[in-house]
């Protein structure tokens, strides 16, 4: 895969069409994410792994419209993001094993890796807590008159934070370039979307910023990729923020040790039937694409690349103990954790 620096790599060079191209990242996403789990099944993945098959369409129609320099908050979900932004798979692969070659040399479990050389931003466990980040890296495009754009994805739960509220606000009033997109996958952990929220969208809670917000069917790729597009080019533009949300359904339970036994069958089986996939293979058909063959390339592509990702991740070597300091603080002028006093040695603080 070519590396743009964070611009959707272009592949399989026989295919240029823009929709085989989406359709080549959804089906790498699901893949991934499909044998991410199994590997978990393995106990070879370090730390939990939180699932976001079915939710392809989000990440993809998101990720389609963004250009190098562009910077990229993705929640606990959006494991695509990494590699639609052009991440090494068989780095992301070893991340999600902590092994040295991954993002966060092994330190870290997927959850806060980021790879800021591709413009993707590693969030912390606390939800919601990237939306000022994205808001801040937005302010600094504003100020340094970059024409880059921020996007932040979160879920509907952490819609209920704080930081959500402040992150909007702000980039209203500082009509900042940044895009919050609002994955709506109907629970958050065990919790219904209508018990925690009141309002039926929260993409309604758009306008009390002063800012548009649109409600987008998540699982359809095309309806998704062009509203980002129309909505990023405006943003772009300097029309100051937006936010799209997403309706979509979390397939799976929270993370993998979560059976979900609080859902309705029926409810999922009815959401398993809009897969994003065969949605837009229906559509590859319309307009006259061969999908046998077409599928049978994906699928060999992908499966390679997975392949050699996981073969990667696997002979990697594990994390030294004797580096586990290294790479605390970030800079040159930062020290070595072993290089600060210890707070006996600092002098006595004056009474
Ligand atoms: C501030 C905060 N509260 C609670 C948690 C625990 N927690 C982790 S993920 C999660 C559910 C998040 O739901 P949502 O934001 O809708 O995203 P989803 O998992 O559905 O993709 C919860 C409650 C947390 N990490 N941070």
């Amino acid at each position: 895969m070519a590396d743009q620096n964070g611009a959707p790599p272009v592949v399989l060079g026989s295919h240029p069409e823009p929709e085989v191209q989406l359709y080549y990242w959804m089906k790498l996403i699901r893949a991934f994410e499909e044998r991410v789990s199994r590997l978990h099944r393995q106990n070879k993945i370090l730390g939990g792994v939180y699932s976001g098959a079915g939710q392809e369409a989000i990440v993809t129609g998101i990720c389609a419209p963004l250009k190098p320099g562009d910077f990229v908050a993705p929640l606990h979900r959006d494991l695509g993001v990494f590699l639609m932004r052009g991440v090494d798979p068989g780095r992301l692969m070893a991340q999600l094993m902590g092994k040295e070659s991954g993002l966060s040399r092994g330190k870290d479990s997927f959850l806060h890796g980021g790879d800021m050389s591709h413009g993707v931003f590693g969030s912390t466990s606390m939800l919601g807590s990237s939306l000022p980040v994205a808001a801040g890296a937005a302010l600094k495009f504003k100020i340094k008159r970059e024409q880059h754009i921020a996007v932040a994805f979160f879920g509907e739960g952490a819609a209920s934070r704080g930081d959500v509220h402040e992150a909007m606000n702000f980039a209203a009033v500082r009509k900042l370039p940044v895009l919050f997109v609002c994955v709506n996958n109907g629970y958050a952990y065990s919790t219904p979307f209508d018990k925690q929220t009141a309002v039926e969208n929260i993409a309604d809670r758009a306008a009390a910023y002063g800012f548009r917000g649109h409600v987008c069917p998540g699982n359809d790729l095309l309806a998704v990729v062009g509203l980002a597009e129309r909505v990023i080019d405006s943003i772009r533009a300097g029309g100051g923020p937006s936010l799209i949300e997403c309706k979509t359904y979390r397939w799976r339970g929270h993370s993998e040790h979560d059976p979900a036994l609080y859902r309705d069958q029926r409810e999922l089986l009815e959401w398993e039937s809009r897969d994003p996939i065969p949605q837009l293979e229906f559509y590859l058909e319309k307009k006259r694409h061969e999908l046998g063959k077409l599928r049978a390339e994906i699928d060999r592509e992908v499966n390679q690349v997975i392949q050699s990702a996981v073969d990667f991740a696997e002979q990697a070597p594990a994390p030294k103990p004797e580096e586990a300091l290294e790479d605390l603080y970030a800079g040159e002028s930062a020290a070595p954790l072993a290089q600060i006093p210890a707070p006996s040695s600092l002098p006595a603080a004056s009474k």
